[in-house]
Parts: C-alpha cells; structure tokens; sequence
C-alpha cells in the first residue's frame, strides 16, 4: 500500500484567464482541485507513493477528475464515484493580483463522507496520514471522519500530518478554532500558515504563538512567513529561506505543494530544515502555473535546481 495517504473533497475547478472576471468571461478554462488531492498529486510527481481517496459524483468531471488523479501515479482504490450526489464545484477570479473563490458544493458527493468511507487496513498500512481542515469543514459526518481517521492512524502507529486550511468561506472562525486546535494536539506534523495561527490564537504576537506551538506534541512547520517557513521545536526555531518565484501567475496551491514537498523530504529521511527547503522550492514552482497542482515537479526537476544543472532548450 501507498506510504502516505490523504483524504478530502476534490472539485472540479472553473475560472477565467488571469484578469478576467467571472461575471464577463465567456470562457472558461475547466481544471479540477482540491487540497487533498493537490498534495496527492505533487507526492505522486516527486516519487512517493501516495493514496487519496474522496467522494465524486458519477458525473462528468467526477469520472475526469478521478481518472486525471489516477493517471498522476495516486493510488485512488479506495475513492468513490457515487451516482446519489454531485462532484462539488469552485469558480475561480483572479483580478489585479486578487484571488476570489466561489463554492458550489453544499451536499456535494464529498460532503457526505463519513465514517463508513474508512478502510482501517488501509490507513494502517502507511506511515503518514495527512489531512486538512478542509474536511471537518464540509458537514458534520466529515468531521466524524476526520477525527476517526486520524484515530485509527494513531491507534496503529501512523503518523498524522495536519493543515489547518482555514477556510472561512466555509465556516466562521469561532466553529472552526475549537476542532482545528483539538486536530492539532492529535497530530505528529503541523502544517499551518502564519496568518492562521494569528486566527487561530487570536493574536498577533509570535512569541506568543510560539509559545501556543510549544504547548503541541507535535513539530510545527510555520508557512507563509515574509521571505521564509520556520521549523518551530521544543527547543529551536528555524528559518528556512523561499525560493524566488519568478512568474508568479496562481498562487493557489503554494501551500499543497509545500506539504508535498516537505512529506517527500521527510519520507527520505531528510531533517525538519532540508525537508521545507524543498517544500519551499515545489510551492515557489506551483505557482508559476495555472491551477493548484499542474505545476508540481518530478523529483529529476527539482534535483536539477538543487544542483543548478544548466536547462538544454534543444
Ligand atoms: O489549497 C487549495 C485548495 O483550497 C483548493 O484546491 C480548493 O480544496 C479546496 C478548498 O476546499 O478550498
């Protein structure tokens, strides 16, 4: 079985060119994303082998989608196509270097998710579990299996890898703190960004954030910091530096990839600093291209930029 497995909603994804808005664009370029599912993908592109499993409609883009992720290399043998809901949607604008989302996906095929959707056998046999805040968002039975999901990982030795993904289109701060806090205690790894921890703890004092890490078992890999992550231990805080990002035309997804990245460098034994820089260098890469994951890198690209091997054009 894959050693990292992941589990979440995945939609498909529509939105205009770079500039365009949705309400005057007549066209529309039909990606698919999800935050899970991103991070399936990049794992999968640099050489892990990774599982997601989800719910899709038997629709259209439910069949596109679980076939594309399939085609990335994920082991996808315990997702659903169920014909009794949908495939959730997003719509996507980005406007004067402003990313604006819409969801249509209240009774998605995901959002029914629960318990029953879990393979015991199946999370034992990994040594990582990742999942997000995203999920415990989508409805209350998604929330049941995201907890049991990381129960039955801890019961059987696996390690939990958690990203908060504030997401408050989705639900309010005050009902999301309570669960994303309880999901961090539970978990080995987490992966949130500087501007949740802010909502999260409710201030802006990073000492005092560090200090709200510390109280967690778990290691605490910081993203979205001004030009670095840091690693935040018991006992050591470490900047790691961003890789420039040239062209930056889609900026979401930075995040998935920089999970990807970091697992695969902790899946090679890597150490804490070593493994964010290449979270760092896949999510500088991501969002250079458009949608969340299409510019993930193999693990050759991302040797050839560590070691600054020249590019041969033809
Ligand atoms: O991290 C990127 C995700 O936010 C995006 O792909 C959509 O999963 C998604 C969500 O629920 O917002």
């Amino acid at each position: 079985g894959p050693d990292i497995i992941t589990f979440g909603e995945t939609m498909a994804l529509l939105m205009p060119s770079n500039g365009k808005g949705l309400e005057y664009s007549s066209e529309l370029h039909s990606l698919f994303g999800g935050a899970e599912s991103n991070v399936a993908i990049g794992i999968s592109r640099l050489g892990g082998k990774v599982g997601w499993f989800g719910r899709l409609g038997k629709d259209p883009m439910g069949r596109l989608i679980y076939k594309k992720i399939r085609g990335e290399g994920v082991d996808v043998s315990r997702a659903e196509l169920t014909a009794e809901a949908p495939t959730g949607l997003m719509m996507r604008e980005m406007i004067m270097g402003k990313t604006s989302v819409y969801y249509y996906r209240k009774n998605s095929a995901a959002s029914q998710m629960s318990v029953k959707h879990l393979d015991e056998g199946y999370i034992a046999g990994a040594k990582i579990l990742h999942i997000t805040g995203i999920t415990p968002a989508l409805s209350e039975s998604c929330k049941e299996a995201a907890f049991e999901a990381v129960r039955l990982a801890r019961k059987h030795g696996v390690k939990v890898s958690f990203d908060p993904n504030l997401r408050l289109k989705l639900w309010g701060i005050e009902e999301a703190r309570p669960v994303l806090l309880e999901l961090a205690k539970l978990a080995d790894i987490f992966l949130p960004g500087l501007d949740e921890l802010k909502l999260l703890y409710q201030t802006e004092d990073w000492d005092v954030i560090v200090g709200k890490l510390r109280e967690l078992s778990a290691v605490s890999i910081v993203k979205g910091g001004e030009n670095e992550t840091y690693v935040v231990t018991q006992d050591s805080i470490t900047a790691v530096p961003y890789f420039k990002a040239e062209h930056v035309v889609d900026t979401v997804g930075a995040g998935d990839g920089f999970c990807a990245g970091f697992l695969v460098g902790l899946s090679k034994e890597y150490d804490y600093a070593e493994a964010v820089r290449i979270g760092n260098l896949v999510g500088s890469l991501i969002v250079q291209t458009e949608g969340d994951w299409e510019g993930a890198p193999t693990w050759e690209q991302v040797d050839a930029i560590l070691n600054d091997v020249k590019h041969i054009e033809r």
